[in-house]
């Protein structure tokens, strides 16, 4: 044992290169460029590295490393994941997940029908449609004069058959491949979608929408959804912190505390999607921290979204984490028409999304009229396209005790990469 630790602290430093421009935030960070080496001498934490860069030293995240110049994983496997990410639309499990969800479903189905005197003679793209639902309400709801119905996955195969069976060949175009890659006759006047995934962004198909925005929307033309929003809330999360943490104080009247530390690390490291927050749960009125235009949003903002809040504590409990979840917005194309929001907070109906936990290390008990501030920082991961780390920054600021107790807490949470 003795051996192998003087081994470990000996070891010289690894070799590593930058995947893609860093720019560090403060001075204990090291900034660097695509293809620069540097020498990792500590991997200091699963996410953060100690390194030097020609004699530099300073941290470095971990996710912006590669080792060996030119065949890295990324490069060798696909950084979209597209075989598995397309795979995994070419069976039914993920369709009849959301064809199943009534809101999301209904809510489509509301806009089209809502705004269905607009809609005629109009041309309209269905970006990722799946069994192609929203192209169907489209053709019987409406009468556009073609909907495109795009669909990268094999599922398209079927969806041809959906639209011949359901009578609407004459109107819906499926085209299957990629949004990336189409050829259209001409630009649409509608480009509507369902590309929301957990925490609104993960996943990342909003960018094959705007890159389909940019290329085929008609100067003019309207998408659907037209906004989104980004909402959080500090929660109590009692039953999951009892199942996953307290669970290991008393076992069978034995003291497993010991591997609490371990729980932690397996349990909330990563953020828990599929949470279902009961409005009792919540703390403090909610508050939306992102929000995007659809119109104006660019790829590159992608990259790094950050937001902010202020919470006040309306009720006193324990402070266990944030819980997010998002909101959608489709414009009325009738003059006075209404807008369709498809919400997905614990105050509408549930969707399949539910919605999503960042759990704290450790809770935090909290007073009414306590208040929360702090960021919220979405950074797209360099690498792997459709992941994203979500850094939550706060402090809590009591309002029974001094002033100089509001220490500035932060923790990033991996989706999934
Ligand atoms: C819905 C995703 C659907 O859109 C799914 O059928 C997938 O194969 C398709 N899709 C995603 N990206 C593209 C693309 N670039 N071109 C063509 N089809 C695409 C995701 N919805 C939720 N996560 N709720």
């Amino acid at each position: 044992m003795q051996t192998e630790k003087e081994d470990e602290d000996d070891a010289s430093p690894e070799e590593f290169f930058g995947l893609s421009d860093f720019t560090g935030s403060d001075s204990d960070q090291l900034s660097f460029s695509t293809g620069d080496r540097l020498l990792v001498h500590a991997r200091t934490s699963s996410e953060w590295w100690w390194a030097e860069l020609q004699g530099v030293f300073g941290y470095v995240p971990a996710s912006f490393l590669h080792q060996g110049a030119e065949e890295d994983d990324a490069s060798l496997e696909d950084p979209w994941q597209d075989e598995e990410y397309f795979g995994s639309y070419g069976t039914l499990r993920l369709h009849l997940e959301m064809l199943s969800d009534r809101s999301r479903t209904e809510a489509y189905r509301q806009v089209i029908l809502n705004n269905s005197s607009s809609l005629r003679d109009k041309v309209l793209m269905d970006l990722g449609c799946g069994t192609g639902i929203i192209s169907l309400f489209c053709a019987r709801l409406a009468q556009p004069s073609v909907v495109y119905a795009v669909e990268a996955s094999s599922m398209a195969d079927y969806t041809r058959q959906l639209v011949k069976q359901n009578g609407c060949e004459a109107v819906v175009t499926v085209l299957q491949g990629r949004a990336e890659e189409l050829d259209l006759p001409d630009k649409v006047d509608v480009l509507v979608s369902e590309w929301m995934g957990n925490c609104l962004l993960f996943e990342f198909m909003v960018e094959s929408v705007l890159l389909a925005r940019d290329r085929w929307l008609r100067e003019g033309g309207v998408m659907w959804p037209s906004s989104a929003a980004l909402t959080l809330v500090p929660c109590q999360a009692h039953s999951y912190y009892a199942e996953k943490m307290a669970f290991w104080e008393r076992p069978y009247g034995l003291d497993f505390t010991p591997l609490q530390p371990l729980a932690q690390q397996e349990f909330f490291t990563k953020p828990k999607f599929s949470h279902i927050i009961q409005p009792d749960d919540c703390l403090s009125a909610p508050c939306d921290v992102i929000s995007l235009d659809m119109y104006t949003l660019q790829v590159k903002d992608l990259e790094e979204i950050k937001g902010q809040f202020q919470f006040h504590m309306e009720k006193s409990g324990s402070f266990h984490g944030f819980t997010a979840w998002f909101t959608v917005h489709f414009e009325s194309l009738e003059t006075g028409g209404a807008t369709v929001e498809l919400n997905t907070g614990p105050n509408s109906e549930p969707t399949h999304w539910k919605q999503t936990l960042f759990m704290l290390d450790r809770p935090v008990s909290v007073r009414a009229g306590d208040s929360i501030s702090g960021t919220i920082l979405l950074s797209r991961n360099p690498v792997w396209r459709r992941h994203m780390t979500v850094t939550l920054q706060w402090s809590v600021n009591s309002s029974t005790e001094g002033t100089d107790n509001c220490q500035v807490e932060t923790k990033s949470f991996p989706m999934w990469r």
